[in-house]
């Protein structure tokens, strides 16, 4: 139950995914209170640095240029902006500080420096530093690590096999050499995907083995449920019935045992006894702040409320093990 495993099989994660309902969230959260602190929550605040504008075509995506969703295009924003924004997300219990940048990929240029210079600056006020600024090449990672970036958020997003339907100016395999390319440098590796897309039970499952045969495994793991947004190929499709939230909760963790599993975008949508139950079945961390990155998410001062009705605590920065460090530790260690 604890064994961190990276040889699963369609068929397995499809039987966890098919359980009966209650015994699937039993089994998520033995797991869960085995290889974490049962009640602990981490709470990470997002920020917009660049916004809009996007090339590409992510059908899910309202910053994608060729869709009119009322976005407005925001160059990148100072420095000093950005390192106010997160001194409040601090003074508000975030341990982790997550910037991202509506672009296809990172360029060698200005505005890479300065986020560079954000990274430092967010990293001295002791708080987990993260970007998602789309593809990275191994020279760009090693430049965010050694500006202190704590971790890099990239969605596989789907399966291998829906990815086409929702994506086509990108590859599946793009982004598995960004995620190499992360691993690589020593960050800590944020990967997860959405559900809602139109995708099949099998996509689901198709996309928690792509997560869980990783190498190694992703210290983070958002699940996402579809924000529909106007103007998007996927505006109007139907809400994911909570159950399967909930399934997909679980069965993440008990694939990726010692994953902090987040329960991403969509808790708008969610009551607390729903969020409870994704709690109960092994989600140990949120996105906290009344906007995602251009969509609502609920009021900081709600969320405080939740974690008091279930008896949630914020987990504090820096109390996992940094991949960088051990990554430089295992280098050094004699042959
Ligand atoms: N441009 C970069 C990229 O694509 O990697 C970084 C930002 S992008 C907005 C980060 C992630 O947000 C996407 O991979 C997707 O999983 C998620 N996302 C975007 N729009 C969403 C929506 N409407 N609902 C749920 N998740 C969404
Ligand atoms: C992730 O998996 N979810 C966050 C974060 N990584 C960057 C983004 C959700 C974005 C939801 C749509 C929006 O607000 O624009
Ligand atoms: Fe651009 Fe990222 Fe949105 Fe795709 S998900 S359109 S890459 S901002």
């Amino acid at each position: 139950m604890n064994t961190v495993r990276h040889n699963w099989t369609k068929e397995e994660i499809k039987a966890i995914y098919e359980r009966p309902l209650m015994s699937l969230v039993l089994e998520a959260a033995n797991v869960h209170a085995q290889n974490h602190v049962f009640g602990e929550v981490q709470i990470s605040s997002l920020l917009s640095i660049k916004t809009g504008g996007c090339s590409e075509d992510c059908a899910y995506c309202p910053q994608a240029a060729r869709y009119n969703t009322g976005v407005n295009v925001q160059a990148l924003m100072k420095t000093s902006e950005v390192v106010e924004a997160a001194k409040n997300a601090k003074a508000g219990g975030a341990s982790r500080f997550c910037m991202g940048a509506a672009w296809r990929e990172v360029r060698d240029n200005r505005d890479f420096d300065r986020v560079l210079e954000m990274v430092k600056a967010v990293n001295t006020l002791e708080m987990e530093v993260c970007c998602t600024l789309g593809m990275l090449t191994d020279y760009q990672a090693e430049k965010l690590a050694e500006a202190g970036l704590y971790a890099y958020n990239h969605n596989v997003d789907t399966s291998e096999e829906h990815y086409s339907e929702v994506i086509t100016t990108r590859t599946y395999d793009d982004r598995l050499q960004t995620l190499s390319n992360v691993r690589k440098a020593g960050i800590s590796v944020c990967s997860g995907g959405i559900i809602g897309l139109g995708e099949k039970e099998a996509d689901r499952v198709g996309m928690l083995l792509t997560l869980a045969n990783l190498p190694e495994h992703p210290e983070s793991v958002p699940i996402n449920t579809l924000v529909p947004v106007a103007g998007t190929p996927l505006g109007e499709n139907s809400k994911v019935p909570f159950d399967e939230l909930v399934r997909m909760i679980a069965t993440a963790r008990i694939v990726m045992p010692k994953s902090a599993v987040r329960l991403s975008a969509g808790r708008l949508a969610l009551s607390v006894a729903e969020q409870a139950m994704c709690f109960m079945a092994g989600a140990n961390s949120i996105f906290a702040g009344d906007k995602l990155l251009t969509t609502p998410n609920p009021e900081f001062n709600s969320d405080m409320q939740m974690f008091q009705v279930l008896g949630l605590t914020p987990k504090a920065a820096f109390t996992d093990p940094n991949p960088r460090a051990q990554k430089k530790a295992m280098e050094n260690e004699p042959a």
